[in-house]
């Protein structure tokens, strides 16, 4: 697994993908709106989320669902920078959620340890060049419009090669800017000017995705998409019954190597990407990019150190069923009494 530079210690030597946990404290996101508004009630809903596994919580204070309208930046300060000094202080790795640098500066300072824009840069142009202030991951979602046109503006021709065309064009105005790319993340943004064909092309694409040559973030959780195919003649499945469909998600993108899935519900998805470590150990050595002893020999919660980028493909030379790949998917799946 290849972290990001300037990834939190604790993180940085685990050899499986991450769980971001989603902490919305605003009163309108699609799934979480109003329930986290109050810091004090955010404030225990994550810890909550890190209970049950989250190795990051992104923190947001604007709503991005499709139609939202733009919040006053001090209004966004003023959500988000309890929550985080709090969860910071206890220990916890926070990513802010946010398109402007003021808010992405101000969160930085009270402790939170990635920057995650859904804009990459695109909605704000001192964005960039904050970023080469600091020594933080910065995740670069892929973006055309902020959410009150972005339903308009998913029109493709092919939407995999247009979305990998676009970030490649991000990579290269952050490094334009100074900004290191080795601290860069790139994620498709399902959703986000985007239909559901668009997003499941892009599920499809994965690895034309991790070939730009940067880790990659899924968020896929509970959105409309999922909705649209569980749903039934009396319209899409409700929001608030979409976890499976996600831990699905979260089991697939694992399996498939990404980096991180940004998730509301934690614990189903710590469950499928230990699920996926072990499947991926367990698979003839050299068929799964990226995969093998090393991915699971630091697969469960123990951090590994050297069980990141370039160990995978040191496994690869080791004869398939050898003993010491029985001994990495040991290590992956507990010995449970039944
Ligand atoms: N989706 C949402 C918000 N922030 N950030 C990243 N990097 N990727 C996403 O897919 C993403 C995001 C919208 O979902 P929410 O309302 O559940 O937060």
């Amino acid at each position: 697994m290849e972290h990001p530079r300037g990834l939190p210690a604790p993180l940085a030597g685990l050899g499986r993908t991450l769980v971001m946990a989603v902490l919305n404290v605003t009163p309108d996101s699609f799934s979480d709106g109003g329930r986290f508004i109050d810091a004090d009630v955010a404030v225990a809903h994550a810890r909550a989320q890190v209970a049950a596994g989250a190795d990051i919580v992104d923190v947001g204070g604007e709503s991005t669902r499709p139609g939202a309208g733009r919040i006053p930046v001090a209004e966004e300060l003023d959500r988000v920078l309890p929550v985080i000094g709090a969860l910071a202080a206890a220990g916890v790795v926070v990513s802010i959620d946010t398109m402007r640098a003021e808010v992405a500066r101000a969160a930085v300072a009270a402790g939170a340890g990635l920057v995650n824009d859904v804009s990459g840069g695109l909605a704000d142009p001192d964005m960039h060049p904050f970023l080469t202030e600091v020594d933080v991951p910065y995740i670069a979602m892929h973006w055309r419009g902020h959410s009150a046109d972005m339903d308009a503006l998913a029109r493709y021709d092919d939407v995999l090669r247009e979305v990998c065309g676009e970030l490649a064009q991000r990579l290269e105005d952050l490094a334009a800017t100074g900004v290191d790319l080795d601290r860069v993340v790139l994620d498709p943004g399902l959703g986000f000017a985007k239909t559901a064909v668009h997003n499941w092309r892009l599920l499809g694409g994965l690895a034309q995705l991790q070939a730009l040559g940067r880790p990659v973030l899924v968020g896929a959780s509970r959105k409309r998409f999922l909705g649209e195919l569980l749903g039934d003649g009396r319209g899409p499945r409700p929001v608030g019954r979409r976890d499976a469909a996600t831990d699905a998600i979260s089991a697939l993108a694992a399996a498939a190597g990404v980096w991180a899935v940004r998730v509301h519900d934690v614990r189903g998805s710590r469950d499928a990407v230990a699920v996926a470590s072990a499947w991926r150990a367990a698979q003839p050595a050299g068929t799964v990019p990226g995969a093998g002893i090393a991915d699971t020999a630091a697969g469960g919660d123990t951090a590994a150190g050297g069980a990141t980028a370039g160990s995978g493909a040191a496994s690869a030379s080791e004869p398939a069923g050898s003993a010491a790949a029985h001994e990495a998917v040991a290590t992956a799946v507990p010995e449970v009494p039944r």
